[in-house]
This record gives C-alpha cells, sequence and structure tokens, in this order.
C-alpha cells in the first residue's frame, strides 16, 4: 500500500522526471543522470513486480519501452547511473526476461565505457552520456576518484559482460578497458597494488598515479558500497570468486582491530578516520554494515563466524538506537559518540531523514540470519514512523530534523525510497524464499542479481 502509494503519486504529478517532489506536486531532474529521466521509473520496477503491483508495474514497463531515451546528453554520476539504472534494468531482466530491460541495460552500460580510460584504468566520477568525455568530482580531492564509486560496478558489470555475450558489443567497446570481467578486475588489481595504511582503504585515489590522495576512511559515506561489492561479488560467484573473499576478509580485519569501538554507555559503532586520527561518528550510511556483516559472518571459521555475527547483531542495535533516541523514531544523516552523545546527531546539519534504507536493510539481513523477531518489530516501529512523519497529502517526503515530532518536510520522494527502503521493509514480512539469499544478491541500490549457481549452468 505505501509503495502503490509513492508510485501513483510519482505517476500522477512527476511521471518521466527523475524524482517527486510530493509538497509541490511536480517532479525534479537532478544533476546526477546526465540527462536521463524516470530515475523513478527504473528504481521502482522491480519492487513493483516484486510486490505483484502488476498495473503499475505495466505502467513503468511502458514507460520504459516509450519514453525512456538513451541519446542524452550532459553530466552523469558513472556510480549512480551504475546502481540505479543499470541496476535496476537488469534485475528487471532477470526478474521477467523481457528484453527491452536487457537491451536498454547493455546500451547504457555501453555510454558509461569512457569513464575507464585513465592512465590506472580506474575511473573517473562523471561522464557526459553524449559525448564521452570524462572528469572527476569537482569536490573530490586533487582530481580523484572515490572508493564508494569505482569499488561498486563489479556486480553489474559482469552481468553486462555474461548478458552481452555478442562479439559485436564486445568490439564496439574499443577503450583500453573494456566491459569484459579481466578489466573490471583491473580496478582490483590496482588496489591490490597500492599500499594501504593499516589494511585500511582510503577514500580518495588518483585515476591517474593510483596512489592515495587523502587518508580519510570510512565504512560509511564514500567508502561504503565498496566493502559490500566485495563480499557480494563472492557471493554471486558461487563462492569461487576468492580473491573479493580475501580482500573482504583483510578489510574487514583493519576495521574490526582500527576502528570498531564501544561508546561509554555500551553501543557499539564504526567510527571514521582521518590520518590516524579518530572521528567518533557513525553515517546513516554506515548502517548498512549491520547487513553486510551478518551475510558474511555465514561463511568462515567458527570463532570469526561467532565475533562477526554478534558485531553485525550490535551495530544493527546500535543503528536502531539512533532511531529509538529521536522522536520520530528516525535516525539522523549522522550520529556521535563524544562529549556524551551516545547515538544522537550533535550537529543542526546532521539531524535530517531522507528515507534512506540503510537501517531497515540491515533489518532485513538480520531477521533473515537469525530470525529473532526483533528485526521485524524494528521494521514495523519504522513503517510506524514513515507514516506518520513522511507521508503527506502526495507522497512521502524526507524531514529536516528527526528530534521533533512536527518536522518540516524537504518536498523529495528520493528514487531509492522506492527502490530499497520499501523493497527491503516488504522482504522482512515475506516468506524466506521471496528472493532468496540463497539465489540472489542485492546490489547497493537493493536491486537482485542472480547468483551463479555452478549446478544451475550444468
Ligand atoms: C542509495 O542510492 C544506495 O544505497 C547507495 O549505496 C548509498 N545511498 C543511497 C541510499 O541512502
Amino acid at each position: 500500500q505505501m509503495m502503490k502509494f509513492a508510485w501513483d503519486n510519482y505517476k500522477q504529478y512527476a511521471l518521466g522526471k527523475n524524482e517527486l517532489r510530493p509538497l509541490t506536486r511536480n517532479g525534479h531532474i537532478g544533476n546526477m543522470f546526465g540527462g536521463l529521466r524516470g530515475a523513478t521509473v527504473i528504481d521502482a520496477l522491480d519492487t513493483l513486480y516484486i510486490m505483484e503491483l502488476e498495473e503499475e508495474f505495466q505502467e513503468a514497463k511502458q514507460w520504459v519501452e516509450k519514453s525512456f531515451d538513451l541519446n542524452v546528453n550532459g553530466e552523469a554520476s558513472l556510480f549512480e547511473v551504475n546502481i540505479r539504472y543499470i541496476g535496476g534494468l537488469l534485475a528487471t531482466y532477470y526478474l521477467t526476461g523481457e528484453e527491452v530491460f536487457r537491451s536498454k541495460a547493455l546500451e547504457l552500460g555501453e555510454k558509461l565505457l569512457p569513464a575507464f580510460n585513465t592512465p590506472t584504468g580506474i575511473p573517473r566520477g562523471v561522464i557526459n552520456l553524449g559525448s564521452g568525455m570524462s572528469w572527476s568530482w569537482g569536490w573530490a580531492s586533487a582530481g580523484s576518484s572515490i572508493l564508494a564509486e569505482f569499488g561498486t560496478l563489479h556486480l553489474e558489470f559482469l552481468h553486462l559482460s555474461e548478458l552481452s555475450g555478442n562479439p559485436v558489443f564486445a568490439e564496439k567497446a574499443t577503450y583500453p578497458v573494456s566491459l569484459s570481467p579481466p578489466q573490471v578486475m583491473n580496478i582490483r588489481r590496482v588496489l591490490n597494488r597500492v599500499e594501504k595504511p593499516q589494511g585500511l582503504y582510503p577514500n580518495f585515489l588518483s585515476p591517474v598515479t593510483g596512489s592515495w590522495v587523502q587518508h580519510h576512511v570510512s565504512i560509511g559515506g564514500l567508502g561504503d558500497s565498496f566493502y559490500e561489492y566485495l563480499i557480494k561479488s563472492w557471493l554471486m560467484s558461487d563462492k569461487k570468486d576468492s580473491e573479493a573473499k580475501k580482500m573482504y576478509d583483510d578489510a574487514l580485519e583493519a576495521i574490526e582491530k582500527h576502528l570498531v569501538k564501544k561508546s561509554a554507555g555500551g553501543l557499539t559503532y564504526i567510527a571514521e578516520w582521518r590520518g590516524g586520527i579518530l572521528d567518533h561518528k557513525m553515517g546513516h550510511l554506515a548502517c548498512f554494515s549491520g547487513g553486510m556483516i551478518a551475510l558474511g559472518a555465514e561463511h568462515g571459521p567458527e570463532q570469526r563466524r561467532q565475533r562477526h555475527r554478534q558485531l553485525a547483531a550490535e551495530i544493527t542495535s546500535t543503528c536502531h538506537e539512533s532511531y529509538a533516541r529521536s522522536d520520530t523514531r528516525l535516525g539522523p544523516e549522522a550520529f556521535r559518540f563524544d562529549a556524551g552523545s551516545e547515538a544522537t546527531a550533535t550537529r543542526l546539519s546532521e539531524r535530517y531523514y531522507i528515507l534512506r534504507p540503510e537501517v531497515v536493510e540491515s533489518y532485513m539481513y538480520l531477521w533473515r540470519l537469525t530470525h529473532e523477531p526483533k528485526y521485524r518489530n524494528w521494521g514495523w516501529e519504522v513503517v510506524q514512523a514513515l507514516e506518520k512523519h513522511c507521508r503527506v497529502d502526495s507522497g512521502f517526503s524526507g524531514i529536516r530534523d528527526v528530534y521533533t515530532t512536527t518536522p518540516t518536510h524537504d518536498n523529495m520522494q528520493q528514487s531509492f525510497f522506492l527502490a530499497e527502503t520499501l523493497k527491503y521493509l516488504y522482504l522482512l514480512f515475506c516468506e524466506d524464499d521471496v528472493l532468496s539469499l540463497e539465489d540472489w544478491v542485492f546490489n547497493t541500490e537493493a536491486h537482485p542479481l542472480p547468483i551463479n549457481h555452478t549446478d544451475s549452468k550444468a
């Protein structure tokens, strides 16, 4: 019902724009998608399909068939286009088998290739989808590429490569780095070569020299989905990609050793690291890590399994506390563990909630892996809070301050609310065989991609 409400309002007021502005009842284009439109349509497709909202799925599909134009010219984020558009199209293709989604994914994938044309093969963050020119984000230090951006391509690109299976398509990729797996693996080669301070991965890397540009480490924004894609690459390969598993294990070991802390009040959290100095803060984005660590904990020696299961549960519980300690029962964009604060935002600029999914994402994984009822209870608390504070007359909106029961709304219904937040909430209350974790991995935008089971290929 929440999904239908979010979709119906987007359709009525913003179809063809990227996202709905639910207060002003119009659409928002944004500046991340390089002239591409319909981010909400593409992000919502698989959720509508899974929820069996058939009429709504057909509306979305028709828009893709008739109006989704890839001949655009504008600055796109390689990362955002990959996780939302390519991920959404691939997942919908795998769920439905409908050719239109496959061909659009491949066509769009090809347009992203020039971003890899750098001395190291590490792609730049921004690409003009028309001209193929690429460059680094103006805000990223010294022309660097971002770990969470170039480290979050692997799952989708392996599927593009597998699905293309077409020599003509491969020949078209006449760039130094093509779409085939070995070249995506090149990113790993660079990362394996470069020295890591205390085994940690900083967030900024030069695509020219292949060296770190700044020593900021975070499992939240700028770093997050790099770690997620290591463990999921291994799972998606039916546990064959041992390089990815080793990189994940080593990275997590360094994180456990240097970043995992316990607050005075007994809450476990993962701090950020700036050139050796800890910042005792967790971003909302970092809350995905409870689910990731739980997923990774299912594999490995018994002692580590137990330790990682416990760590995953503790992080998820801390993230729940960040929700429970607010007046709206929704969590802030970042919360701190210093100057007497415990899982609460201390800065005005960090008090907002933009319909983000990471906390319910962890509830979903923890529920599926432990079946402890508290995770469903916590998920239900989120449903109630969203209904109470984020539902407005014409859609769902983010709020500017989670610490007041009369928050003002930000007038944005983010596309990831339909792709992720509502999908994870739905899966939390479904049977485990709906998109079973045995058969699917979710990309970082919650688009399910099939695991390459060796036996199913035989
Ligand atoms: C989503 O687009 C993805 O989950 C991404 O990895 C991080 N940020 C948003 C949601 O918060």
